[in-house]
């Protein structure tokens, strides 16, 4: 697929607060940038920068030769596309709508079936970050489209392609999401537990930011001993000397909920229980690989 990237024809479909942010960084770029959404009147800013404004997804969809997907959820993405199958048969779609994996593979079989180059992709940036440092995009699905349409992707941030497996963006995209979380949730329980001696969360956060960031300096060494298969690698923290029981009564003696550090306790005790008390923290992956 040869495609000169800089006179594609791109058609955006949805402009909630990430499909306004593609768009204009494609108007700034210079493409020929077509914009629609269910709802009118937020093309405004959009237009006045040089964007056309579609009255009907169908005939945004005819404007591009390259249409972009970035709407709620699964559902609204099949209630808008399905009706174009046969206009987009034969131009590439590539949706950034967050899903999961089995229906980023439906929407790629779906795709398929219609005649439709697809690509699917997580983003994994915040509206004001795209085009900016920062900024990263994961694909899955078409590597044809992914080679002939990277110059243009890059102009939303990092673009990386993870395989013709149209699930393997939102796998990973939900993955990261999963580690984000459970990390934000552990922050706010120190926050918890400090605020009633009088700390305010922010000192906390200037405390916690470095402290974490340098934490994360040990990913890869429980990485190399998960791939590795064995947790009894010397050198480790044993579970047994990690069991946070100080953890969990400090919290509880501060008055607030212990759910955050009893979750990891959890998934230490059962490791102890099992007879491997004596291997690394890296071996809970075993509890959470085979839910109690
Ligand atoms: N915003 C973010 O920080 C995150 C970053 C990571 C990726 N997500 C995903 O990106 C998708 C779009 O997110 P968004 O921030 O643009 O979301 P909203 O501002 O809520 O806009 C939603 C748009 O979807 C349209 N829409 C909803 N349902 C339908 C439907 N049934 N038919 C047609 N369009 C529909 C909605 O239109 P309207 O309500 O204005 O008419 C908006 O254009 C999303 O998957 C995130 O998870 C963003």
């Amino acid at each position: 697929m040869a495609v000169d990237n800089n006179s594609v024809q791109v058609s955006v479909l949805g402009l909630g607060e990430m499909g306004r942010a593609l768009a204009d960084a494609l108007v700034k770029a210079g493409h020929g940038t077509t914009v629609w959404n269910r709802t009118p009147g937020r093309a405004g800013d959009l237009v006045a920068q040089g964007a056309r404004a579609a009255d009907t997804a169908g005939e945004a969809v005819r404007a591009g030769d390259l249409v972009i997907a970035c709407l709620l959820d699964h559902a609204s993405v099949h209630e808008v596309l399905d009706p174009l199958a046969g206009e987009l048969a034969g131009r590439t779609l590539i949706n950034l709508t967050t899903t999961s994996p089995a229906q980023a593979r439906e929407s790629a079989e779906w795709a398929a079936r219609a005649g439709i180059a697809y690509l699917d992709g997580g983003i994994m940036a915040t509206p004001e970050m795209i085009g900016g440092p920062g900024s990263s995009i994961l694909y899955s699905g078409s590597g044809e489209v992914f080679d002939a349409y990277k110059e243009l992707l890059d102009l939303w941030g990092t673009s990386t392609y993870f395989g013709e497996d149209a699930g393997l963006a939102c796998l990973y995209d939900l993955a990261l999401l999963s580690g984000m979380y459970v990390m934000f949730a552990g922050f706010l329980h120190g926050v918890a537990m400090v605020t009633p001696a009088g700390v305010t969360a922010s000192e906390f956060a200037a405390l916690a930011a470095p402290f974490m960031t340098a934490m994360t300096s040990g990913f890869e060494g429980f990485a190399a001993v998960v791939d590795g298969g064995d947790y009894t690698v010397e050198g480790q923290q044993s579970l047994s000397f990690s069991q946070l029981g100080d953890l969990v009564d400090a919290s509880a003696d501060q008055g607030v909920g212990t759910e955050v550090i009893a979750m990891v306790q959890a998934l230490i005790q059962r490791q102890i229980d099992a007879g491997h008390g004596e291997e690394g923290f890296a071996r809970i992956i075993e509890s959470i690989r085979q839910p109690g």
